[in-house]
């Protein structure tokens, strides 16, 4: 009788919806070692978390993490809340017994996240932090490629994640800008995306020098959509403090001597949700976009002097060739963003089952939080800082 993993996710708001689609699609599209049922989503708004919850799949509705992660009828919690929260919830979801999947950044501090990674160990239970990207069929890939030694020793890894929603002033102060929320801005939540790619392709960091920046440094408190022409200019005169970065920059240096150049951004006018990545190595290079993230740019040395140039690999080759794509569709029909979440619930329910570690780990979590604590404490002191 195959084993059945119960979920109970907390969050229904982005986060909460991608997860949702890749605990019901996982099942349609992988051979997972386990049946998923989608049991309760949690969220703090009672009716709203009732009028998406059938719409989301789920069995049941609650206000109360607590009683999601103390049920004995829950398997899996899934922390799909903002930053502040990640650690009470992992952390009584660790004592509890849970298999855990929480949202990155893994937490606010690292003290935070070495909390949750030691309540994690000593429960001995299957904890991951979803940085999805690792699981874009490209990245893949060039995770694969570069473990094949096809760009040789890594010289420069180059990555920029660049978004526009902050270029309006009068966004409202929501809690992706509170740090007492959030943690940092740009740089805790997309930074660290570059970060785990920077760990997951190329290895740890030694060493970093960063810049951060505000640009709008007051924004209204509550946003003016559905308010009369005058309730909105009196709601957008009333505005707060900014206390997050809304960019923010580093260079460092890996382990392994390569040279570290990375950017994030919420205030890159036109750029959407542009993660870009360049790898340059002693045999060729990699690079990567994920506005366009079916493809794969590849250049290596070896090709012959008249042909030589970036190919562009188009990476949905459904023979095996490429990782994950193989349970869609033929080859040249496309994946979008919603894949790397079913990819990443797929690897987790199956090591779940089989008790393995799946990557990211909280470790992972952990040494991502300490690249971007060591960043911090280089801005305030203008200076190096080994990691
Ligand atoms: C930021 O707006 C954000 O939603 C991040 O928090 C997500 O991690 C990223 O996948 C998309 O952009």
């Amino acid at each position: 009788m195959a084993k059945t993993l119960r979920v109970g996710l907390i969050g229904y708001r982005f986060m909460g919806k991608a997860h949702s689609n890749a605990w019901r699609q996982a099942p349609r599209f992988f051979p997972l070692k386990a049946h998923v049922e989608l049991h309760t989503l949690c969220g703090r708004d009672r009716i709203a978390v009732q009028s998406v919850r059938s719409q989301l799949g789920w069995e049941n509705a609650t206000t109360d993490w607590r009683e999601v992660v103390e049920s004995p009828l829950i398997d899996v919690v899934d922390i799909s809340t903002p930053n502040d929260s990640h650690a009470e919830i992992a952390i009584a979801a660790a004592r509890a017994g849970k298999h855990i999947l929480c949202e990155k950044p893994l937490a606010l501090t690292v003290k935070q996240a070495e909390a949750m990674l030691a309540a994690a160990q000593k429960s001995k239970i299957v904890h991951m932090v979803c940085h999805n990207y690792r699981r874009v069929p490209a990245i893949a890939l060039a995770r694969r490629m570069i473990g094949e030694g096809a760009l040789g020793e890594i010289r420069h890894f180059r990555a920029r994640y660049a978004q526009d929603w902050l270029v309006d002033p009068d966004y409202p102060l929501k809690w992706r800008l509170d740090k007492s929320v959030s943690g940092s801005g740009a740089h805790g939540d997309i930074n660290v995306h570059i970060i785990d790619l920077a760990r997951y392709l190329v290895g740890e960091f030694k060493e970093v020098c960063g810049l951060m920046h505000t640009f709008t440094k007051e924004r209204p408190l509550t946003g003016a959509t559905g308010k009369s022409p005058i309730q909105a200019a009196r709601a957008l005169e009333i505005r707060g403090k900014v206390t997050v970065d809304d960019a923010s920059l580093f260079i460092g240096r890996f382990a392994n001597g390569a040279l570290a150049n990375l950017e994030a951004t919420r205030c890159a006018a036109g750029r959407k949700n542009h993660l870009t990545l360049e790898l340059n190595g002693s045999k060729g290079s990699l690079g990567f976009d994920l506005e366009d993230m079916n493809r794969l740019k590849f250049y290596e040395t070896a090709s012959p002097p008249d042909r030589q140039g970036f190919r562009d690999v188009l990476v949905t080759q459904p023979n095996g060739a490429h990782p994950y794509v193989n349970h869609y569709w033929r080859d040249g029909h496309l994946l979008g963003y919603e894949h790397t979440f079913i990819h990443t619930v797929a690897d987790f329910v199956n090591a779940c089952v089989e008790g393995k570690p799946v990557h990211p780990t909280f470790e992972d979590g952990l040494k991502n939080q300490r690249v971007l604590e060591a960043v911090e404490l280089s801005v305030k002191k203008s200076q190096w800082v080994k990691v």
